[in-house]
């Protein structure tokens, strides 16, 4: 089974409780453009999109993709950078029922053929150049029917010339599948994560509304757009629902975001730990008008508490702390919250219906306020990864929780504090790492015997890679990077730091001891 599903009677309560309402992205897009659609949606690259002409656009594209074959149920991998033409394909794909994946910018040869092969993909979109890389340059060689190029197609399709006429297609159910989002793993390859209509607009709608988005907000999004946080937490989607304006910046630092927040009088944006330290920095010798920003969220990696207490007084506006992740669970401090809270913890889930448990190793309940595994379940939370049946028995529980591979506590007020991290994972400031994926590539090389992969701390982004080697023959740690960048893995993955030792530590049953490591 490709997805799993959510059990009839968990989905009759998520509909009969009002999260699931029957809305799809194409429906959602069309009634903006019927109720304001002269109003901006997005901003970017200079240019200015009303409702009305993103609905237009979606339409044009989405026949244009039928005619290149394209039909519902196809996946599409997407790789745009933060552009009207990302949300123009989005809109296009989810009209037509097919599903797009959203790989990052940052992906390369490595994870975009996988995620292409994986999902039998129908069609690879990419920019022609973007920050000095051509991404043509993957597409050659890969296995997929279609590359379709926003800029210059080289031999591929351009994007433009697939803007059609509108064309009567029949649209996707709310309960289908609307695209496939990309998992932080933990494990060799990449998970997909299936989310539905139902459940995601259900999740960038109240979250909208905990975040007080209206036809007044501007929201930009400063992150790159296919990633689940400024996808949907509230996100470009949760804007759009609203009604309000997203700006898409090309690059989210201070010189890049601070103009557009003054030109574009931005009331909202969301930013990893390192970024809005950054932005903390910057704003004490700005010159640029800030004013109209009323909350930096702040999300994708711990926060830490004196950095949390930085936020507020340098950039003039709340600070709301977002611990949520792409498989489904979104938390928010709440405005309301007092400061000590906004500033300690990870907030609360979006939803009554989040059910939240914090065990310990043997899975059993822990006392209240006690720190454990946390696992959940809830309307927008999914039962099960994308063609990943083996996975999924060990990465949920037998009744459907989602085991998250966070350590939290929660407080008296049932806020949640993130303390630590059972999965294997990096994280770099926001950019996840699944350790073992980066161990399987280093020992594809000749000299490489066996490795391990950690995280290291780091004041900055809060957490480097590490990578312990042990040779049979001599070699050099530029000529591990080099071999790892030909392998066509993405440049955050590759180790900050490689060190070479003479074994490894091992555990009583003689497996790899990470936790040894990290301390050496
Ligand atoms: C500590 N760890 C956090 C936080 C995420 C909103 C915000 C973030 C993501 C995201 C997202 C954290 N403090 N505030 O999808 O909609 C770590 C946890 C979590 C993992 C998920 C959203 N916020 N994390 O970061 O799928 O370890 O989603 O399980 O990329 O990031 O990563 P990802």
């Amino acid at each position: 089974m490709s997805v799993v599903p959510y059990p009839p009677e968990f989905a009759e309560r998520y509909r009969a409780a009002g999260y699931w309402r029957g809305e799809t992205f194409g429906g959602m897009l069309r009634e903006r453009a019927a109720a304001h659609g002269d109003r901006v949606a997005l901003v970017g690259g200079g240019e200015r999109v009303t409702y009305r002409e993103l609905d237009e656009r979606a339409d044009g594209l989405a026949a244009g993709l039928v005619g290149l074959g394209i039909g519902a149920g196809d996946r599409v991998v997407v790789q745009l950078p933060n552009r009207i033409s990302f949300y123009e394909v989005c809109f296009a794909l989810f009209r037509i029922g097919a599903l797009p994946v959203f790989a990052l910018p940052a992906h390369r040869s490595s994870e975009i053929s996988y995620f292409c092969e994986f999902t039998e993909a129908a069609a690879y979109v990419i920019p022609d150049v973007n920050d000095g890389f051509d991404h043509r340059r993957i597409a050659e060689g890969l296995k997929v029917p279609h590359v379709i190029v926003d800029g210059d197609p080289g031999e591929h399709v351009s994007l433009d010339s697939l803007r059609g006429k509108p064309a009567d297609i029949p649209g996707p159910a709310p309960s289908d599948v609307a695209f496939l989002q990309l998992s932080g793993g933990s494990t060799g390859l990449p998970k997909l994560i299936p989310r539905t209509h139902d459940d995601y607009i259900y999740s960038f709608r109240a979250s909208a509304e905990i975040c007080g988005l209206d036809e007044t907000s501007v929201y930009l999004c400063a992150l790159p757009a296919g990633h689940n946080f400024p996808m949907s937490s509230p996100g470009v989607f949760g804007t759009l629902y609203a009604g309000g304006r997203a700006v898409l910046a090309p690059h989210p630092g201070p010189d890049t975001c601070f103009p557009l927040i003054e030109a574009e009088g931005v009331t909202i944006t969301g930013l990893v730990p390192p970024l809005a330290l950054l932005w903390v920095e910057a704003a004490r010798r700005t010159e640029h008008d800030l004013s109209s920003l009323r909350v930096l969220q702040v999300g994708g990696a711990k926060l830490s508490e004196e950095a949390a207490r930085r936020v507020s007084p340098a950039l003039g506006c709340a600070l709301q702390q977002v611990f949520g992740m792409a498989e489904g669970l979104v938390n928010y401090t709440r405005f309301d919250d007092p400061e000590e809270t906004v500033v300690t913890t990870q907030g609360t889930p979006i939803s009554p219906d989040d059910e939240i448990l914090i065990v310990d190793d043997s899975g059993s309940p822990v006392a209240p306020g006690e720190t454990g595994h946390l696992l959940t379940r809830g309307p927008y939370t999914i039962r099960g990864y994308y063609r990943a049946e083996e996975h999924n028995a060990t990465a949920f529980t037998p009744d459907g929780f989602y085991r998250t591979g966070d350590i939290v506590r929660r407080t008296p007020t049932g806020h949640l504090v993130v303390e630590g991290r059972a999965k294997d994972q990096i994280n770099r400031g926001g950019e996840k790492i699944a350790a073992e994926e980066v161990e399987n590539h280093l020992l594809a090389h000749p000299a490489v015997h066996d490795v391990s992969v950690v995280a290291i701390p780091d004041a900055y982004l809060g957490e480097r890679s590490c990578a312990h080697v042990v040779t049979r023959s001599p070699v050099r740690v530029p000529e591990l990077k080099a071999f790892l960048r030909e392998r066509g893995l993405a440049d955050y993955k590759i180790p900050d730091r490689i060190e070479f030792v003479e074994t490894l530590p091992t555990t009583a049953v003689g497996k790899i001891s990470k936790v040894r490591l990290r301390e050496r």
